[in-house]
């Protein structure tokens, strides 16, 4: 990647620096007519990145009829093959433009480019290839139904398009959530309105570039920018034209975006909230239950909603492995997204700064102790801008305090020693929230026995967030409703008609 076109002016906003969002709709750009708009700022150092049109009604209507017009239009008479040779060349295309996707990416978010490049990018892309070999191989049911008259009847499942998809996405990988919605969609027949988080515009709408140049439709791909409530985020689940809402973020949104859904009874599809939990015992390869619990911790500044902010170690080993990630998060350098020193960027906003903040003085009053960090680094004056804290470990909090029971989306986590294998499920399992855990240990009969016992919907046994994407993602309890996924997306993104045919 060229390293300078990540360089951001300090304390200045050049002109020529600035870069502006816009929707895009019906397959061209737009600024809108609300006349409303916001400043993106960076969270590297507080300088504006550029301005975000905010989309109304009239914006989300024109982009949901851009949408059912592409549907029943060219798109929705395309053969599947040349539907997924067209996105197969979204993903090529993606990857031709890698380092602009890498550039917009970090310019929002602030994160290392060492790890945007590694993840987010690759997987935006690769969300839009996966699928389509999903679609290409994928079969449907056939029963023979014996009936009275001796004749019998065939039944087979017809798989269609669910419609007009709203997709509403978060900040923290945005690139990469959004497309593990849009990829699936599209190779499934159907259309989207997407709403990207109002932190991170920039890669969905580079997206739209993508789109245009290797042949999508007008219509089928559409980004409507704006915030939540009264504004593009309820206007699209709310619209009467969307015909299913897949959406990652908080649950509590979650809970207001499903009161949205009722009308009209639209189905959702919910990747939520976590409180995720890592058991590490005795018997782990300690080099390993280290190198991925820094990972699972720390990685995106703790902003991943597979990471793990709850800790539990068998106590044999538990001092050592305090002391040990201890040294890992000190050894963590603060810096810019295009130094590949940088080992951990900000937070995504002054607003989750202070959320983070709130709970790192929350743990000292609940009684935990501070073993490393607990507040904002001191850093360089051209990084005193951005929205920085230091990664932090607790040890010593009451098991229903609120760094214990609340999700807190930063680079932290709390070490609890445990003494038996049915007390560290227990505790594992003691949360509304059921999105992930890691489990530690080298006994193989233990691996599974505890993965089982997980009421979660991804366990990792020796790893974090190894990803093979034609498995089934997506939470249990508070952290979700449905997967995707593999197959698993055809059930959200298809209705099944069954032809029943007598004989
Ligand atoms: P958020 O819920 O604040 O926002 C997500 C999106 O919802 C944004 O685009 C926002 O504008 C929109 N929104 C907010 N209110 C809305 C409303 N009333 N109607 C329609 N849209 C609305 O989440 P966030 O802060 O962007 O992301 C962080 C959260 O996301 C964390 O809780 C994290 O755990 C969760 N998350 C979950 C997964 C997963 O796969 N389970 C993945 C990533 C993030
Ligand atoms: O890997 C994925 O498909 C996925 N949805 C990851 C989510 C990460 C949450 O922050």
């Amino acid at each position: 990647m060229n390293v300078h076109s990540l360089q951001q002016p300090r304390g200045e906003t050049r002109a020529s620096a600035r870069r502006d969002a816009a929707h895009f709709i019906g397959g061209a750009f737009t600024q809108g007519t609300t006349g409303k708009s916001w400043e993106n700022f960076s969270p590297v150092d507080g300088t504006l990145i550029g301005r975000v049109p905010e989309g109304g009604r009239a914006e989300v209507d024109a982009a949901v009829t851009a949408a059912r017009a592409a549907l029943n239009g060219p798109w929705g008479r395309m053969t599947v093959t040349q539907r997924t040779d067209l996105l197969g060349a979204v993903a090529d295309e993606i990857n031709r433009r890698f380092d602009e996707f890498l550039e917009a990416e970090c310019l929002d978010t602030g994160k290392p480019a060492s790890l945007a490049s590694h993840i987010d990018i690759p997987r935006g892309a690769a969300n839009f290839k996966m699928f389509t070999d999903v679609v290409k191989t994928i079969g449907t049911e056939c029963f023979e139904t014996p009936t009275p008259d001796g004749t019998g009847a065939l039944n087979y499942a017809l798989r269609r398009p669910r419609g007009v998809i709203g997709v509403i996405s978060p900040w923290n990988l945005p690139l990469l959530l959004m497309t593990w919605k849009v990829g699936p969609a599209l190779a499934l027949g159907n259309t989207v309105v997407v709403k990207p988080s109002e932190e991170t515009p920039l890669t969905a709408t580079l997206l739209g570039e993508v789109m245009n140049t290797v042949g999508i439709p007008a219509g089928v791909y559409n980004v409507v920018h704006g915030l939540g409530p009264d504004s593009a985020g309820e206007f699209l689940t709310q619209h009467p034209g969307v015909n299913g809402i897949t959406f990652t973020g908080e649950t509590r949104t979650g809970e207001a975006i499903m009161r949205q859904a009722a009308h009209g009874i639209r189905p959702v599809s919910f990747e939520l909230g976590g409180k995720n939990a890592a058991l590490v015992f005795a018997d782990a390869d300690l080099d390993k239950a280290i190198e991925g619990t820094m990972r699972s911790v720390f990685a995106n500044c703790g902003q991943v909603c597979l990471g793990t902010e709850r800790v539990y170690v068998e106590r044999p080993i538990f001092e050592t492995f305090v002391a040990r990630l201890k040294a890992g998060a000190e050894s963590l350098r603060y810096g810019r997204p295009e130094d590949p020193a940088t080992g951990i960027g900000p937070l995504i906003s002054k607003e989750h700064q202070g959320k983070v903040l709130s709970y790192y003085a929350k743990a000292v009053t609940e009684g935990a102790t501070v073993v490393t960090g607990g507040g904002v680094p001191e850093l360089p004056a051209d990084l005193s801008g951005g929205s920085w804290v230091q990664p932090t470990i607790w040890v010593g909090a009451k098991d229903d305090a609120a760094i214990i029971r609340e999700e807190i989306f930063g680079p932290c986590c709390h070490i609890r020693p445990f003494d038996t294998e049915e007390e560290a499920i227990r505790l594992a399992n003691d949360t509304p929230y059921g999105l992930a855990a890691a489990v530690w240990t080298e006994n193989l009969s233990r691996a599974h026995r505890v993965a089982s016992k997980m009421d979660v919907g991804i366990c990792w046994v020796n790893s974090w967030f190894l990803r093979d994407l034609r498995t089934a993602f997506g939470g249990a309890k508070a952290s979700g409703i449905g997967r995707e996924g593999g197959v698993h997306s055809l059930e959200f993104y298809t209705e099944i008609t069954n032809v029943c045919v007598k004989l």
